[in-house]
């Protein structure tokens, strides 16, 4: 990165929408870039990390009605938790923006005069189709056509709106891609967004009259600014854009341009084309890059709300802890690619890497120094080592070609965003130290008496901490709460005093005084995955479902069926006289149809699953759904059920539904199967 010259470093994630709470697919953005803030500060670089809300636009604005709340009140709950949660998780962000601040509203009204006065906004009128849940302008013709990023039907919007020149920003910005290869990065994105760029820009609406959440344009109240570049501005106003104050000022003119804006891969177009468009139309310099990183997957679909597919972070924090979230998600998914998020494989990790690998490092070598050597570090008898016949030559080994080769390694693999490598670099060590113990086996020299003994137990045990010192530091970004546990029972007092760069193989003073011995991270059972199930389950029926963004008659705002349970008692709750009311044509557009079931049976490992066979009336299809604890397989053979038949199928388990059953939920969120008192024959249409 070439970052790591500069004296300031400015990071920031996107600001989340509030109209969903917070999941761990927000908190991956957030914990990325807080491993990467934290590893400046420790470089010495003056860091600013921001994160924040976006809490404009029509999707809100209809969540917070559905919620029976004011948008205001409404935004300033989940706001709320998302910057607890970040302070829960130990989140080290500077500064936490809202878009309904003052110092944001008036910066985004000092942009949008800025674009006015240098002649990029003019006032035309807009007919096109609109989505939405993505706030975007779509370019389809069709009223109700789909959106073609995320399949939901477009709104038809008719309106005068004030337009930014998008089209003379075509060259300008290809020039801008051509010329620098790291604005966009990884390599897939930037060739995609010029793809995009190459077939075409034309001119963006950038206000809405059709509603009132958002802010006004200057001198035009009647108008809000578009949601997006209303949100992009948040990058400049957090950092003083805008203000009359000077202190604000020079802090803007200090931070500004941003060295990294991390993004999920489906608002790269809003970062790499919209953003640095209006940047260049305000004549204001572009930030230094664009990092994209891929979605995280829950039972192989997109983690998203609508999907009812979320787990949220608190569960993990409750059973395991931040840093074995942390070190999860940035040790098993291959950052800028898709990875999938499962309990077992969190588990998984946390033992063989966390609770085996350096908690045991740890634990061993720090209570063998206090056992044999009173607590204080050795002094390493390198020399004596050579004369002995060892097992293995202790220098060799640690100082030169491995222990500083697996830090530069490190920091190249760290910078270039490659964060599995990197840490996988520091896991070798681990591994290479462990396999040193075992080989050299202090334990049977302690017991013995001579002095030669003595001193090659006391080259064992240093080398030892020296390299467990090397890896704390090297890991303290990622795991920052169990690392700077490890270094004070190391006896090296506070781990944020650390400066990466003079970081080398032995420095560790010989008569250090170790600190209080303790375990950093206790083995997890079996019960840790139930455990987390559980929590998970409970808080799928206690977060209040808000609106969605579309009329709800279309497939991909449905839960699936394995949440069926689950999700309709808060639905039904905010289902009442808030719901927003759809069309005939909408609601024809669900296939319900009568099916019986062939064939029932558990799904294994799942305790809330069934797996059915069932005939929609001469077809017969495979639904997963979430009853197993309500019902049990032979109380379903033969029953007769409503599902939706053209539900989009989806895998739950590995196992593909293809559509979703229809279930009342009681009070304590038991589901209830729909049915009929008359004889119905499969396949029979509900309309
Ligand atoms: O798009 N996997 O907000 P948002 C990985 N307000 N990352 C995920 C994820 C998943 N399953 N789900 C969410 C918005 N994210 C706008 C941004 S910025 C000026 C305005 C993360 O609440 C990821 O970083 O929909 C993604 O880009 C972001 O949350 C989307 O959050």
């Amino acid at each position: 990165m070439e970052t790591t010259k500069s004296a300031k470093f400015y990071i920031t994630t996107p600001i989340y929408y509030v109209n969903a709470r917070p999941h761990i697919g927000h908190t991956y953005t957030t914990m990325v870039c807080d491993a990467i803030a934290r590893r400046h500060r420790l470089l010495g670089h003056d860091t600013f990390f921001l994160t924040g809300t976006d809490e404009h636009g029509q999707k809100i604005e209809r969540s917070a009605a559905a919620a029976g709340k004011s948008p205001q009140q409404f935004a300033d709950e989940i706001s709320g938790e998302f910057r607890a949660l970040w302070d829960r998780l130990g989140i080290s962000y500077d500064k936490f923006i809202r878009t309904t601040s003052r110092e944001h509203k008036r910066g985004t009204q000092e942009m949008f005069k800025l674009l006015e006065e240098r002649g990029y906004i003019y006032k035309g009128s807009y007919s096109g189709q609109y989505c939405v849940f993505d706030e975007l302008y779509v370019d389809v013709n069709t009223p109700g056509a789909p959106c073609p990023e995320c399949g939901r039907p477009t709104e038809t919007v008719r309106e005068e709106n004030y337009f930014f020149k998008l089209s003379a920003m075509e060259e300008p910005l290809l020039k801008l891609y051509t010329e620098n290869p790291n604005f966009i990065r990884p390599e897939t994105r930037r060739n995609e967004v010029i793809a995009f760029v190459r077939g075409g820009l034309r001119d963006l609406s950038v206000s809405r009259t059709t509603f009132q959440w958002g802010i006004p344009v200057p001198g035009d109240p009647a108008h809000v600014i578009y949601v997006w570049l209303d949100a992009l501005c948040n990058y400049i106003t957090a950092m003083g854009f805008g203000s009359p104050d000077a202190k604000d000022q020079a802090q803007f003119k200090h931070y500004w341009p941003a060295d990294v804006h991390m993004v999920g891969k489906e608002i790269v177009r809003f970062h790499c084309v919209y953003w640095p468009a209006f940047l260049m139309a305000a004549g204001l310099p572009l930030p230094k890059g664009i990092v994209a990183h891929g979605w995280l997957l829950f039972e192989e679909s997109k983690m998203s709300k609508s999907r009812g597919n979320i787990v949220r972070s608190e569960t993990i924090l409750e059973v395991l802890g931040a840093d074995a979230l942390r070190y999860f998600l940035m040790r098993e998914i291959v950052f800028g690619q898709d990875g999938s998020f499962s309990f077992d494989a969190l588990v998984q990790r946390y033992n063989a890497d966390l609770a085996n690998g350096l908690g045991n490092l740890a634990s061993r070598t720090l209570s063998m120094i206090t056992r044999y050597f009173k607590g204080e570090v050795p002094y390493p008898s390198h020399d004596l080592s050579r004369s002995t016949n060892p097992p293995l030559t202790d220098r060799a080994v640690f100082e030169v070609s491995l222990a500083e080769t697996v830090i530069s390694n490190f920091n190249a693999k760290f910078d270039e965003f490659n964060f599995s490598g990197a840490l996988a670099e520091v896991w070798s060590l681990i591994a290479a130290v462990d396999k040193y113990i075992v080989e050299n086996e202090p334990w049977t020299l302690a017991e013995k008496r001579d002095e030669e003994s003595k001193a090659r137990l006391a080259t064992v045990l240093y080398n030892s901490a020296e390299a467990l010192r090397i890896v704390t530091a090297l890991a303290h970004p990622v795991i920052p709460d169990a690392t700077a546990r490890i270094w004070s029972q190391l006896g090296l007092g506070e781990i944020g005093k650390l400066r990466l760069q003079e970081l080398k193989w032995g420095q560790l003073a010989i008569g250090t005084k170790l600190g209080k011995v303790e375990a950093v991270f206790p083995r997890a059972d079996k019960s840790a995955i139930e455990r987390m199930q559980q929590l998970e389950q409970e808080g799928r029926t206690q977060t209040p479902v808000a609106a969605p963004a579309t009329a709800p008659a279309q497939p991909a705002a449905q839960p699936p069926a394995s949440a069926a349970p689950a999700a309709t008692a808060p639905q039904a709750a905010a289902a009442n006289s808030e719901s927003p009311t759809i069309t005939i044509e909408d609601f024809m557009k669900i296939d319900l149809r009568v099916a019986q079931v062939k064939f029932a049976e558990r799904v294994k490992g799942a305790d809330k699953l069934l797996r059915l066979e069932i005939d929609l009336g001469g077809e017969t299809r495979q639904i997963v759904a979430g009853i197993a604890k309500s019902y049990t397989p032979e109380q379903l053979i033969g029953r007769k059920i409503v599902v939706v038949a053209n539900l989009a199928p989806r895998k739950l388990r590995g196992l593909e539904s293809k559509g979703m059953l229809l279930a009342a939920t009681l009070g304590d969120g038991e589901p209830v199967l729909a049915g009929f008192l008359e004889e119905v024959a499969p396949g029979a249409k509900l309309k």
